[in-house]
C-alpha cells in the first residue's frame, strides 16, 4: 500500500512511524509511505497556509490552495488516483472495520489540517472520505492521521508475523480482550490465576471467554449487544450474574439472556 500525507507539519511524522512494526513494514516494502510539506505548495510570497475566516469570527481557516497546488504537483507521479482521507472531528469514525477496510485500498492520501478549519472546498472538491478518531478536538489532523496508519499498515499482508492475531482480533469478535499474564507466576504478591497453569486447553479457553465476557458487560455494553454471542456465551454469562459480577444488574447482560 501507498500513503501520501499533506501536512504543513511534516517533521511530525518523523519518530512513531520509524520504529516497531510500521517501520519494519515500511523497510519491508510492505508500506510506502511519503509525507509532504504543504506550505511548499503555498504559492504566495510568504507561503501562508492561513487566512482569516470570511463572514468574520475568531481564529484562522486553513486555505485551499496550497492542498489543490500539491495535488496539482504530484499526481503526475502518482501510479493513479489515491483515496482521499480529511483526519476530522466531523468524520465517521475510525473502528477496526473502517480500518480493515481502508487496508483493502492500494492508494491512500491523508489530508491534515490545523488551525480553526478547513475552506470548504477542499472537501467539496479534493475529499472522498473524511475520518475522526474520536470526539475531541486536537491542534491538527497529523496525529489522528498516524493513528490511522498504524491500524492500517498492521493489517497489510505480510506486516503481522502470524495472520493467527489478525484472525484472532475478529474471532474476540467485538469482545473485549481477556487478562493476560507472563512470567513470572507470582510477581508482588500477585499471583496469575491457576487456570492457566493448568494445561487444561479447554478450561483456558473457557476462562478467558468468561473474563472477555464480564470485561466487555462492564465496561463496553453497546459492544455485547452487537457481539455474536453463542449458547455457551449466554450460560458463561449467567455464571457471571449468578456470581454476583454485576451487582444490580447490568441491562445489556439482562437483555442478552433475555434474547436467546
Ligand atoms: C477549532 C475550534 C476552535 C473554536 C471553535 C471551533 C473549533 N473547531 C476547531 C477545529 O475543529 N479545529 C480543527 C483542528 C481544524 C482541523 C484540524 N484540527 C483537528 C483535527 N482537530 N481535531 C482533529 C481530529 C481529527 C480526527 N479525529 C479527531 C480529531
Amino acid at each position: 500500500m501507498r500513503v501520501d500525507v499533506l501536512t504543513i507539519f511534516p517533521e511530525m511524522f518523523r519518530g512513531p512511524l520509524d520504529v516497531s512494526i510500521v517501520g519494519r513494514a515500511r523497510a519491508e516494502g510492505h508500506l510506502e509511505l511519503h509525507v509532504h510539506d504543504l506550505r511548499e505548495h503555498a504559492r504566495d510570497r510568504h507561503r501562508l497556509t492561513d487566512d482569516y475566516p470570511f463572514g468574520g469570527g475568531s481564529g484562522m481557516v486553513m486555505k485551499p490552495e496550497p492542498f489543490f497546488q500539491a495535488f496539482d504537483a504530484l499526481a503526475p507521479g502518482w501510479p493513479g488516483r489515491p483515496w482521499v482521507v480529511l483526519l476530522s472531528p466531523q468524520g465517521e469514525r475510525l473502528t477496526q472495520r473502517k480500518a480493515v477496510e481502508l487496508s483493502g485500498r492500494p492508494f491512500l492520501c491523508l489530508l491534515c489540517g490545523r488551525y480553526e478549519g478547513i475552506d470548504e472546498r477542499v472537501r467539496e472538491g479534493l475529499v472522498d472520505e473524511e475520518i475522526s478518531i474520536g470526539d475531541y478536538v486536537l491542534t491538527g489532523g497529523e496525529l489522528p492521521a498516524m493513528v490511522l496508519i498504524d491500524a492500517v499498515a498492521r493489517l497489510l499482508p505480510g506486516v503481522l508475523g502470524s495472520p493467527a492475531s489478525v484472525a484472532e482480533e475478529s474471532f474476540t469478535g467485538g469482545l473485549l480482550e481477556y487478562p493476560q499474564y507472563t512470567r513470572p507466576r507470582v510477581f508482588r504478591g500477585m499471583a496469575v490465576p491457576d487456570v492457566l497453569l493448568s494445561g487444561d486447553h479447554g478450561a483456558v479457553r473457557r476462562w478467558r471467554r468468561k473474563q472477555s465476557l464480564c470485561r466487555t458487560a462492564l465496561r463496553r455494553p453497546d459492544l455485547l449487544l452487537l457481539a455474536p454471542l453463542d449458547a455457551e456465551d449466554r450460560r458463561l454469562l449467567r455464571e457471571l450474574k449468578d456470581e454476583g459480577v454485576f451487582g444490580d444488574g447490568v441491562p445489556a447482560v439482562e437483555q442478552v439472556l433475555a434474547a436467546r
